[in-house]
């Protein structure tokens, strides 16, 4: 465990966790691990991509679309020992154990690129993908570059850590792509934290949140996440399947059909 993350810092996001539905973890991950991690997507691009889970275009199929040459990489803990070593980090564990109140397992695995260009992901809910029952889905979002509102950072609406799940707003063009956004309830507002690579939020599966594009010319918002559940959870939709525990065993649950990729558009 490093320094940064002592009993004193678990119990300070716990706290802010209860009462925002989320907390920042700054220097959750040293630079080295950050490195270590950004430096294996690009040998996991430069490998021409991954049937079922990355399938990246060459420039002149891309037409142009920098997302469709970079896509994000979904589930690479299913293809990558070092993204499910990532995903299921001890540091990432113990706040999590705090943050639900017993054993946490993972459910996804996700690491974005978003080069300079990139559109950003519309206002969404995680849970309203996930659809874990009893309960909710804790998000991990860590920062592997600075990330602010010009290279777009992550977006999150305090306030709406208790709302009601209601993605039915959401367009028929896949969020990813910059479709419409859920609205933002009325008298609360948008905020992007700034980040520091190796800084991590946490979140619940009500709060909305989504993304900005990249407006900058040349700096890149990497950024690697994970899925949570509490293993009290009886039900996930079975894009989440099979769960892993923090020792790295596969662990099963109930699987339902009425859920998808998160930021992904459902009806
Ligand atoms: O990284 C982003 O831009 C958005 C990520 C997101 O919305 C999610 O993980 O659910």
């Amino acid at each position: 465990m490093n320094e940064t993350l002592n009993q004193e810092t678990i119990e300070q996001l716990k706290s802010d966790f209860e009462t925002q539905g989320y907390c920042l973890a700054k220097n959750l991950f040293s630079q080295e691990e950050v490195e270590d991690i950004n430096q294996h997507f690009v040998e996991v691009h430069a490998d021409g991509g991954v049937p079922g889970f990355y399938a990246p275009e060459g420039k002149e199929a891309a037409e142009g679309d920098i997302l469709r040459e970079f896509p994000r990489v979904g589930h690479p803990h299913r293809f990558s020992e070092k993204a499910r070593i990532y995903m299921i980090n001890e540091k990432v564990g113990a706040i999590l154990w705090a943050l639900f109140g017993e054993e946490p397992l993972a459910t996804q695995s996700m690491y974005y690129f978003k080069p300079p260009g990139a559109r950003g992901q519309s206002l969404h809910q995680d849970q309203y993908y996930l659809k874990v029952k009893p309960g909710t889905c804790i998000a991990a979002w860590t920062a592997l570059d600075f990330c602010d509102r010009e290279n777009g950072g992550m977006m999150i609406v305090p306030g709406t850590q208790n709302s009601e799940i209601d993605c039915s707003k959401l367009g028929s063009v896949n969020s990813y792509e910059g479709g419409p956004s859920i609205p933002i309830p009325e008298g609360l507002k948008a905020t992007i934290p700034e980040m520091e690579p190796g800084d991590t939020l946490f979140f619940n599966g009500s709060l909305i949140h989504g993304s900005g594009p990249n407006r900058t010319k040349d700096r890149w918002r990497r950024s690697f996440i994970g899925h949570y559940v509490g293993k009290s959870c009886r039900s996930i939709a079975d894009h989440y399947h099979p769960l892993v525990d923090f020792a790295g065993n596969d662990v099963e649950k109930e699987a339902t059909t009425d859920g998808g990729p998160c930021g992904g558009v459902l009806r």
